[in-house]
């Protein structure tokens, strides 16, 4: 700009240059305006560089205006460029209220059903059980025939069975959540030779009726030792060490003749609850029959195995009422552990 400089020229100037800025909607054009006002060849730039040709009166009173214009531009666009960068990041500009007192930060934490389940991993890798994680969604052969429960066998009843696909064509059955950890049994022998020692956790599903102490999904933790000359001391010594370990050496346990077509003899431990026996697990040397489906020698082998609630186990432990506490979702509940 070369004309000569008035004092109406910098007010126009000012107008100008305010409301252009108020107009830039992104830091491309702010620094356009930059450059169009205040850079070099700049039109406030031009104004100051021809105060020289003012005489000495105009001279003060203009190039006063125009070093104050300039400083109110650089404030201007400051606070534009500053506008502009909060407004492009994803918060909005007033979603934070600085004027609230601060608050501590909610921590999550681990589910009970799996802080149980940890310790009694922990209680069994201590003992020499490896762990080995499954599948919920099973094969009805593994679920139940491989484990000596044929179709027309009548346990088959006492697990209600939540099935994907019943009718599916194939030699291994219809694909089912599993009703049991059981499945693993036959899963892990298939693969290795013995000595096994092994425990599986994970979730249970069965279509049945809730109560306190029955959910319709659950978790178990399945254990299986097959090794020669393994006989039921190892199987009541093992459960007896587990139980001192979570309850510790006063808890009443008490052992059961119970029946599961995959073992023999087959038992059920329950533990004392204010004079009430909870069952907590069921258990029994494994039937030579299931050793035989997975290719291994009965005469040879022997071997234990059950199959623990840790839900039941944790009721126990905490004195939780009802399990359906576990999968309610209620805060109040889940964060008193
Ligand atoms: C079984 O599921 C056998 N597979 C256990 C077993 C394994 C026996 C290996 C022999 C050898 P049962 O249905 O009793 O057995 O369940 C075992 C444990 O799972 C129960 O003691 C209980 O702690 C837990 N459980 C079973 N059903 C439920 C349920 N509806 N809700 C919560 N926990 C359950």
């Amino acid at each position: 700009m070369s004309s000569t400089p008035t004092e109406e020229s910098i007010v126009t100037l000012k107008a100008e240059a305010l409301d252009q800025l108020a107009n830039a909607a992104d830091e491309a054009s702010v620094e356009s305006w930059r450059v169009e006002y205040m850079g070099r060849r700049g039109r406030l730039t031009g104004i100051l560089r021809n105060l020289g040709s003012l005489d000495p009166d105009q001279r003060r009173a203009i190039g006063a205006a125009a070093n104050r214009l300039k400083g109110e531009l650089e404030s201007a666009l400051d606070e534009r460029a500053a506008e502009i960068k909060r407004s492009g990041s994803s918060q909005p500009k007033d979603a934070i209220d600085v004027t609230l007192p601060g608050r501590r930060t909610r921590r999550g934490g681990l589910h009970p059903s799996t802080q149980i389940i940890r310790e009694m991993l922990d209680a069994f890798n201590e003992m020499g059980f490896q762990t080995v994680e499954g599948n919920e969604v099973e094969l009805e052969r593994y679920n139940f025939d491989m484990l000596n429960i044929p179709a027309d066998h009548p346990a088959r009843d006492m697990q209600d069975t939540i099935w994907i696909d019943r009718e599916r064509a194939s030699e291994d059955g219809g694909v089912l959540l599993r009703t049991q950890t059981s499945g693993m049994q036959p899963r892990i022998m298939e693969k290795q030779d013995p000595p096994v020692r092994i425990v599986s956790p994970g979730k249970c599903f069965r279509f049945e009726a809730t109560d306190a102490t029955h959910e319709w999904q659950f978790h178990q933790v399945e254990g299986l030792a097959v090794d020669e000359g393994l006989s039921f001391a190892d199987l009541k010594g093992t459960l007896y060490e587990f139980a001192r370990r979570i309850f510790g050496a006063d808890r009443k346990v008490r052992f059961r003749c119970d029946f599961f077509p995959f073992v023999e003899p087959g038992v059920d431990m329950s533990i004392d609850w204010n004079g009430r026996w909870v069952e907590i697990l069921g258990a029994g040397m494994v039937h030579p029959r299931v050793l035989r489906n997975v290719g291994y020698d009965p005469e040879k082998y022997t071997g234990f195995a059950f199959g623990v609630g840790p839900e039941r186990v944790a009721m126990l432990k905490y004195g939780i009422e009802d399990i359906r506490h576990f999968f309610g979702n209620d805060l109040r509940f889940l964060t008193q552990f």
